[in-house]
């Protein structure tokens, strides 16, 4: 057992992700070391990542799109393949990670060598809000780390198609005016800070609490007549009231490290060509949602926490409703109310 908590006093003493990772799991053992390996392999990702996209307006072919679209039909950029061949390389011939699944791949990619021993499946979004790469806009990585069940498992990972609950640990990279890691294995959220000067992840801030509530709503308001009613009211019902401000970045993980930090609610609703919304279960919306609650917030559909939510496919999306307790579950009494409403019976005509 790790007994004495790290303590922060001096810029000689700073706590790195490692060595915090092991006191989060309170634990020596070997899945404890495992876990600890597999979070700094990810950090170093994230690092490998960072570095490209600080030099990207400088480097010969980092920018613009590669002509190639990808399972969801989306046009793909070059940093989207090469964050996701950078966290491929960084897992093999680790022994950690037998299989990544990743928005960016048709199925799953499988490590042979690692399976035997490596029992986890990482699932990911390498970069997320990949729309702003080109205006040198924050971007993020969001992870889910999975154990694998059973000996056998298929190749296309219908062993995924599970809810947020089996998860181990999920987070993310912010690349923003810094980088930051933002993880949790279960115990709290903890939050890191690139440091350039020594290449490691500084912890910035131990369990991170979301506020109960804050005056941040953050949605693309361009799809307003898209949505269903529910939404359409409590945006009206945001815009009636004093203290609300809007943000959207276009790329969730600021936006949702904003909302972290300050409290309020992101909404990614579904629309009326896409009512299953934008965002994809596995990769984005069911991780943020296992960060969120061990932050003491909430995630869920509108109508059904998140966590809850079994995906029939790998690349499967749904409606993301993610922050703040009490601002989350005002978007939810919407949708209830629009759900009574439309089940009380038609008033007759006098
Ligand atoms: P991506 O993974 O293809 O980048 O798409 C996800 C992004 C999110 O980061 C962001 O919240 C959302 O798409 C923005 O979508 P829109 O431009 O429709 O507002
Ligand atoms: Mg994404």
């Amino acid at each position: 057992m790790v007994n004495s908590a790290p303590s922060q006093s001096s810029e000689g003493d700073c706590i790195t992700l490692s060595r915090y990772v092991l006191h989060d799991l309170k634990s020596f053992s070997q899945p404890a070391q495992d876990l600890s390996a597999l979070m700094n392999r990810i950090a170093l990702a994230g690092k490998l990542i960072s570095r490209r996209l600080s030099r990207a307006g400088i480097l010969e072919g980092v920018l613009g799109f590669t002509g190639e679209t990808n399972v969801q039909g989306e046009s793909v950029k070059r940093m989207d393949v090469y964050a996701n061949d950078i966290f491929i390389s960084v897992f093999k011939e680790s022994g950690l990670v037998c299989r990544l699944a990743s928005e960016e791949m048709d199925q799953p990619y499988y490590i042979p060598e690692n399976c035997p021993i490596g029992r986890y499946t990482l699932l990911m979004d390498p970069i997320d809000g990949s729309s702003n790469i080109d205006t040198n806009l924050n971007v993020g990585s969001i992870f889910s780390i999975r154990q694998q069940q059973g000996e056998q498992i298929d190749g296309e990972g219908n062993d995924l198609l599970q809810d947020g609950h089996q998860q181990i640990g999920a987070g993310y990279i912010l690349y923003g005016a810094s980088t930051m890691l933002v993880y949790s294995l279960g115990n709290g959220v903890h939050s890191f800070t690139l440091d350039p000067s020594l290449g490691e992840f500084i912890l910035a801030e131990e369990n991170v609490k979301i506020p109960e509530s804050g005056s941040i709503y953050s949605l693309n308001e361009g799809n307003f007549w898209q949505w269903e009613d529910s939404i359409r009211e409590y945006v009206r019902y945001v815009h009636r009231q004093d203290g609300y401000s809007a943000r959207y970045g276009g790329a969730l993980v600021g936006d949702f490290h904003r909302i972290l930090q300050q409290g309020g609610v992101f909404l990614y609703p579904g629309t009326v060509n896409k009512p299953e919304g934008k965002l994809r279960l596995l990769y984005e919306t069911v991780p943020l949602a296992f960060l969120v609650e061990q932050a003491g917030g909430k995630a869920s559909t509108g109508t059904q926490r998140l966590m809850d939510v079994v995906p029939d496919r790998l690349h499967a999306r749904a409606p993301l409703v993610i922050g703040s307790p009490r601002s989350v579950e005002l978007v939810e009494s919407f949708h209830q109310q629009s759900t009574s409403q439309s089940q009380q019976p038609a008033m007759a005509d006098q």
